[in-house]
């Protein structure tokens, strides 16, 4: 509408302005026809009265002049009508002549212009005609017309010329409008073409590409030029320089993924639906996976394919067992798959962490593989591709495929979807070639996991291991250069992308004050006001070296003694697996050692180890951070670790100590914690007396750093570039398919 106003505002401004022109030459153009026209009229009543007029002059009868003259005027436009003998006589005349017309001045009107008459009557034409006869050689006749129907005509001529200018406004118009609109929907589908990529020639090396249509050409360099600045300012801003938030990673997929089909698998579902006591509850757990694959869900609308695990989660689903989420206010929906007890044995417990969680974790657990679990983890897989074909939209869905329980997915979905683009996280660390090869169905695996067009690891490291692993054992072509791996004449990008926790944290989650925090878990434990303490968060699994962290506290009251009563350490330990032999027995020597360590060194005081073995509520845990003067995390392996970055994102006082396993992903990003062995024990002993003395200002400037980097490298940015990568992937292959059309 604005675009139609631009064109017809002016338009209309300059039709006005020529009508404003145009109209009074008109007039003088009409005026001087009229007068023309009289002119004409006035010769020929002169030349029609001259006989009569002649015959009554020469016998005298002037009553007989006078009649005549009144019944010529009788004609409505001739106002008078008089015969002057000489100048000096007085006027023979049909009706009183105006006064300015006297026969001593008629030599004024004689001429062949000049004729109008502005008299008290209005306006008037007088033509004065020789009329000369024998008695009077001088006579002549004057004619006086009226012209008050040209001042009418003029106004009626204003009215005429008003409106076709009126007409021809409208009618430009309408022709401007259609053609502008027009116009403006091709530029606008052509520029649209031109930032896609599209309506281009084919790139040539080391030219730039050509737009199709012509009238293009101007400016087809500039939007190249602007499209490759705004590409490398959105790479700068990937390379941390901008802060992630769930807004950023929603605009920008609404940007890149508007309209694409996206579906994520992962064993653990978003929101599981439990009955209680007579109700259903949903629960939503604690993980760092479902904050950041939410914001993608709710802005695509996709589908989130999980096994439905709560005890209520087959009431609530329609009959497509499909259930829209989050309950307060639906954005997208989550496909329960359903597993028998066998399967979830064989699949999960079984060859999933049995066999490949132990298998690429190096805590010195052995892998147990059965022939009969890896059927129940093939049929799973299976039962999960059905799934995620049939939830599809489009012959090439975004599938994000979460984690080591499905390994063979991805081949899967490629064989039923070849234009699918899947996004394979693998959240474990990825072990040597050496190691791998103890898995009696390896080929299996990495064939199943080539089947992804993008792979991700958290570290190089585990991307390099990876890369090892599929030169060593299969046929694939692998480009060390770009990190490619070229199979089955598809291409897996093997890439790191290092998962992170939301930043900032929920407001609820660091609500309470840290002096509060601090005097209250005191108190809950039964420990003194001043108390130092220490906290550590884990799932109750070997890889995550608590027995460890345990040998290194009775390592410092060994070498500490100082510390004896006046330091303890709560251990949150969330009950896992509890169904796996190997877990049983790791949970029964932690218990033991905790009790074994509190009687060596607690009988007359506090307990220096407070062992829960319990799941506890993120609000919870966040206390526990924040009352706590230091953090231990001593993983023998761990593919990240979140609680290292969640106890840093807790402590917005600046205060706290983080000591952290190096065989952690962690390590690698936050290195102003305390880096430690942590098969080391007297090593994590001198972290552990470090942190207990460390000064204020040390603690606050190693927490800023930290804070700093978690905040940037935040689960935002992880999901964002996964996403932002394969939009890339997407939009190469579609230009590589039209230029294979048009070179066709
Ligand atoms: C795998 C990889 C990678 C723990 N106990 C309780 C509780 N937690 C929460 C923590 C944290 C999460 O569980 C544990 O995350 P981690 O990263 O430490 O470890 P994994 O569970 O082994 O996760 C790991 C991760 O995937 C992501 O890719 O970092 O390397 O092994 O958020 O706070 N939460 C609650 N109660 C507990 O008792 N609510």
């Amino acid at each position: 509408m604005k675009l139609s106003l631009r064109f017809v505002l002016p338009l209309i401004l300059v039709l006005a302005g020529i009508a404003y022109v145009v109209t009074p030459l008109v007039d003088q153009l009409t005026l001087r026809w009229f007068v023309r026209d009289i002119d004409m009229r006035s010769s020929l009543i002169a030349n029609t009265v001259q006989e009569p007029l002649l015959e009554l002059l020469a016998s005298g009868r002037k009553a007989k002049i006078v009649n005549l003259f009144n019944r010529i005027s009788k004609d409505e436009r001739l106002y008078a009508i008089a015969y002057c003998a000489t100048a000096k006589d007085a006027a023979l005349l049909s009706r009183t002549l105006p006064k300015e017309i006297r026969c001593a001045n008629l030599d004024q009107w004689e001429g062949p212009r000049d004729h109008l008459l502005l008299s008290a009557q209005g306006p008037l034409h007088v033509a004065v005609k020789a009329m000369a006869s024998e008695t009077a050689p001088e006579g002549r006749l004057v004619l006086v017309h009226d012209m008050k129907f040209v001042t009418l005509r003029s106004a009626e001529t204003k009215r005429y010329v008003f409106y076709f200018f009126m007409g021809l406004a409208v009618v430009i118009s309408l022709i401007t409008v259609i053609i502008a609109q027009l116009s403006w929907r091709g530029w606008m589908a052509g520029v649209r073409a031109l930032l896609r990529g599209e309506g281009l020639l084919v790139w040539q090396q080391g030219s730039e590409a050509q737009p199709k249509q012509s009238e293009f050409k101007p400016i087809a360099r500039d939007l190249q030029r602007l499209i490759r600045e705004l590409e490398s300012e959105s790479r700068t801003r990937d390379e941390g320089q901008v802060t992630w938030s769930a807004d950023a990673l929603r605009a920008i997929l609404h940007g890149e993924l508007r309209g694409e089909d996206v579906i994520v698998v992962s064993n653990r579902e978003p929101y599981i639906h439990q009955r209680m006591d007579g109700h259903i509850e949903v629960q939503r757990p604690a993980s760092g996976l479902v904050t950041a694959l939410e914001p993608i869900m709710r802005a695509c609308s996709g589908t989130w394919i999980a096994h439905g695990s709560g005890t209520a989660d087959r009431e609530v689903v329609d009959k497509d067992d499909r259930i829209a989420v989050p309950p307060e206010n639906p954005a997208y929906k989550i496909r329960r798959v359903w597993l028998s007890k066998e399967e979830e044995a064989g699949y999960y417990y079984g060859f999933s962490n049995e066999g490949m969680w132990p298998l690429c974790h190096i805590a010195h657990v052995r892998p147990i593989f059965r022939s009969s679990d890896w059927e129940q983890y093939v049929a799973v897989n299976r039962k999960f591709a059905k799934a995620v074909v049939s939830e599809a939209k489009t012959k090439n869905p975004i599938v994000l495929v979460q984690d080591y329980h499905f390994a063979l997915l991805p081949k899967m979905i490629r064989e039923e979807l070849p234009d699918a683009t899947i996004i394979t996280f693998w959240h474990i660390p990825w072990p040597n070639p050496e190691s791998f090869a103890i898995c009696p169905w390896r080929d299996a695996v990495l064939e199943g996991m080539l089947g992804s067009s993008i792979l991700g690891f958290h570290t190089q490291f585990h991307c390099n291991n990876f890369v090892d692993t599929v030169d060593r054992f299969i046929e694939a072509r692998v480009d060390r250069e770009s990190f490619n791996v070229s199979f089955g004449g598809k291409l897996t990008a093997v890439r790191r992308y290092p998962i992170s926790i939301a930043w900032p944290p929920e407001a609820e989650m660091v609500q309470k004050p840290v002096a509060d925090c601090r005097s209250e878990i005191r108190q809950l434990n039964n420990l003194p006001p001043e108390h130092k303490l220490g906290v550590g968060v884990d799932r109750l699994d070997y890889t995550k070296g608590i027995m460890e962290r345990f040998r290194a506290i009775e390592r410092l009251l060994e070498l500490n003694p100082e510390w004896i009563g006046r330091f303890s350490f709560v251990q949150i330990a969330a009950p896992t697996r509890t169904g796996i032999e190997e877990y049983q027995h790791h949970e029964t020597q932690v218990r033991e050692m905790a009790a074994r360590i509190n009687v060596r060194f607690g009988l007359n005081g506090p307990p220096p180890i407070v062992l829960k073995v319990q799941h506890h509520e993120p609000r919870e845990v966040y206390e526990y951070f924040r009352a706590s003067d230091l953090c231990f995390v001593s993983s023998l392996h761990d593919g990240m670790n979140l609680v290292a970055k969640e106890f840093v994102a807790a402590r917005d006082d600046d205060r706290g100590v983080l000591i952290l396993s190096q065989f952690t992903g962690a390590a690698r990003e936050l290195p102003e914690s305390l880096i430690v062995n942590p098969y080391d024990a007297d090593q994590c002993a001198a972290a552990l007396h470090m942190a207990l003395t460390m000064p204020a200002d040390e603690q606050r400037d190693r927490m800023r750093l930290m804070r700093g980097l978690v905040a940037e490298f935040n689960v935002f940015r992880w999901a964002g570039r996964m996403l932002l990568d394969a939009a890339a992937m997407r939009r190469r292959s579609k230009l590589g398919e039209r230029n294979g059309r048009e070179e066709r």
